[in-house]
């Protein structure tokens, strides 16, 4: 394992309309004041806040079908795209602080434009597959993937402020993790495709160090591309991660949570993260929320270097007598 120097940037999306609860909107400023800046610095990472993005209210924002708030979500993500497209031309891994799960359609894309060819991993209890036509819901937290893949665009309707979106992944390109409510639909086309998916029954029966080589390994059979790596909170149990808006029992533990990340970073590979689904309104208690909100801390600095196993630089001095 070669230390690598890690140059972080940081994009806020405080963004809710990708599904019906208040509160996942105060997901960047709450893992801010945690202190993620300072604790990547400190362990040796350069980085560059670029603040929040700044989304303008749409009216008239009427369902298309069922699909709730097209043009609030569209609009938001077409801004997220260039933001992440600008922090990977300025040379940085960006780190997308959410916000709800439908931000991973424009943090993907602008990723994607600067990039060119790049995988995913994505660790969530749900695979976020649905179309617009599948959604039971309607929340377009539920359906970002289905935007992004290649194979299924000839499934995907017309909705407006999508016209910008070019798919950029084939089904080959993206690797699940940690999933335990899918929808019907869902698995349909998780089967139909083909999709590399490791449910927290495979994680049970495999152990977590398997799921990452076969992870890696299903991601780089050609070329090594840059990986974007997309966290929803929720993957992890909810006993450790309660404060996020569908928390599903049985989920991945903290060490196995840690262990993803810790394995990714030492691919050296990690070009983009997403950190989605903190909504402190869902806490009970302020430790409920305390958890979470570390929890999403630990991860971040888990992809930049941060071992538990233990760090030092490399000129630390031992103190003489
Ligand atoms: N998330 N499958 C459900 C739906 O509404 O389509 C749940 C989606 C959850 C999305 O957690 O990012
Ligand atoms: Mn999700
Ligand atoms: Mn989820
Ligand atoms: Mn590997």
């Amino acid at each position: 394992y070669k230390r690598q120097h890690h140059s972080v940037g940081i994009i806020g999306a405080p963004f809710s309309k990708g599904q019906p609860r208040d509160g996942v909107e105060g997901g960047p400023d709450v893992i801010r004041e945690a202190g993620l800046v300072e604790k990547l610095k400190a362990q040796g990472c350069s980085v560059k806040d670029y603040g929040n993005l700044a989304f303008e209210e749409v009216t008239n924002d009427e369902p298309v079908g069922n699909v709730k708030r097209p043009m609030a979500v569209g609009c938001a993500n077409e801004r997220l795209s260039a933001a992440v497209r600008a922090i990977k031309l300025d040379g940085h891994t960006s780190v997308m602080l959410g916000g709800d799960h439908s931000l991973a359609i424009g943090s993907i894309l602008g990723h994607a434009a600067a990039k060119t060819d790049i995988s995913v991993v994505w660790v969530d209890a749900h695979a976020d597959i649905n179309t617009p036509l599948t959604s039971h819901t309607g929340n377009i937290h539920g359906q970002p993937v289905s935007f992004l893949i290649r194979e299924l665009q000839s499934k995907i309707p017309v909705l407006p402020s999508f016209s910008w979106i070019k798919p950029c992944l084939s089904a080959k390109d993206i690797v699940y993790i940690g999933l335990r409510d899918v929808d019907p639909a869902e698995h349909y086309i998780l089967k139909l495709l083909g999709i590399k998916a490791f449910s927290v029954s495979d994680v049970d029966r495999l152990g977590i160090a398997k799921v990452m080589e076969q992870t890696c390994d299903h991601l780089s059979t050609t070329v090594k591309k840059p990986i974007h790596l997309s966290y929803d909170i929720d993957a992890l149990d909810p006993s450790i991660a309660p404060a996020t808006g569908t928390p599903v029992p049985g989920g991945l533990t903290y060490r196995e949570g840690l262990y993803i990340t810790e394995h990714i970073c030492q691919t050296g590979l990690l070009s983009a993260v997403d950190m989605v689904e903190v909504n402190v309104k869902r806490g009970r208690t302020e430790d409920e929320i305390g958890n979470t909100v570390s929890a999403a801390v630990d991860l971040i600095q888990s992809c930049f270097g941060k071992r538990r196993e233990g760090n030092h630089s490399a000129d630390y001095q031992m103190p003489m007598p």
